[in-house]
């Protein structure tokens, strides 16, 4: 994939900020410091499109990017999805649940797991919690430079072990390195893909949207109804 812009669009703190389009969205969203801003960087190839900062929870806004003047990149902050959360941040754990929960337009979730720590009860909580919504999700190991390819394997088994006892299926696996540029490949040809896929199916989740869509010729013949026994 060939980044020909990147570009700040708005940083977000309630709903009615939400960019509206239909351009399909990719946002990334785990614990503070776990790489979310560095991975936006990676993916955009712009060092300082998003702020990499060391003080965890610096991040309080949801900050949309657009990416060649045809898809999103999101950056969530922390985790706010997970009732383990519940603090005095509650409203703000509220944005990121209803932007998981209603964004029509989301193609893809990358939930990033620190690859160095095991399997940590907030990240498994938070995967859990996603089981009741209806969200296409990857899971991305990050900072595997910091370690051996042995240890990050150990650490996606362990993950995918308990994983496996809370769900009939595994969703893709990504890993990660700002420093070798491990992955970005990877993660650039799904979304990829996804974008294609978005295109030929504008709707991406079922969530509300009645605006006019040029469909597909393809799919037209699909979408009649004339069924010729009846
Ligand atoms: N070595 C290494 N450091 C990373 C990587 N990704 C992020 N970091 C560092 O981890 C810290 C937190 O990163 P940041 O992107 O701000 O995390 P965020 O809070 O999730 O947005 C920063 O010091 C980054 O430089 C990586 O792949 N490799
Ligand atoms: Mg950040």
């Amino acid at each position: 994939m060939k980044i020909k812009s990147a570009d700040f669009v708005v940083s977000a703190l309630a709903p009615e900020s939400f960019p509206q389009t239909h351009f399909p969205e990719f946002a990334l969203i785990g614990r503070s410091n776990v790489g979310k801003s560095s991975l936006i960087n990676l993916l955009t190839e712009r060092r300082g499109l998003s702020k990499v900062s060391t003080t965890p929870g610096k991040t309080v806004m949801i900050n949309f990017f657009k990416i060649n003047g045809s898809w999103f990149l999101v950056d969530l902050p922390g985790y706010g999805f997970a009732k383990v959360a519940k603090t005095r941040r509650e409203d703000f754990n509220d944005l990121v649940a209803t932007y998981i929960e209603t964004r029509p337009n989301l193609a893809c979730l990358f939930v990033l797991i620190d690859a160095r720590l095991p399997p940590q009860p907030i990240d498994l909580q938070f995967i859990e919690q996603l089981s009741s919504v209806a969200v296409n999700f990857a899971l991305v190991f990050t900072k595997i430079d910091k370690q051996s390819p042995t240890r990050t394997r150990e650490s996606i088994e362990a993950f995918t072990t308990l994983l496996r006892k809370r769900r009939a299926e595994l969703p893709p696996i990504f890993t990660t390195s700002i420093t070798t540029q491990a992955g970005k490949s990877e993660i650039h040809a799904a979304i990829d893909r996804l974008c294609s896929e978005a295109r030929a199916k504008p709707t991406v989740r079922s969530a509300s949207s009645s605006a006019n869509r040029n469909l597909d010729p393809a799919d037209d013949n699909a979408d009649r109804d004339d069924d010729p026994t009846g």
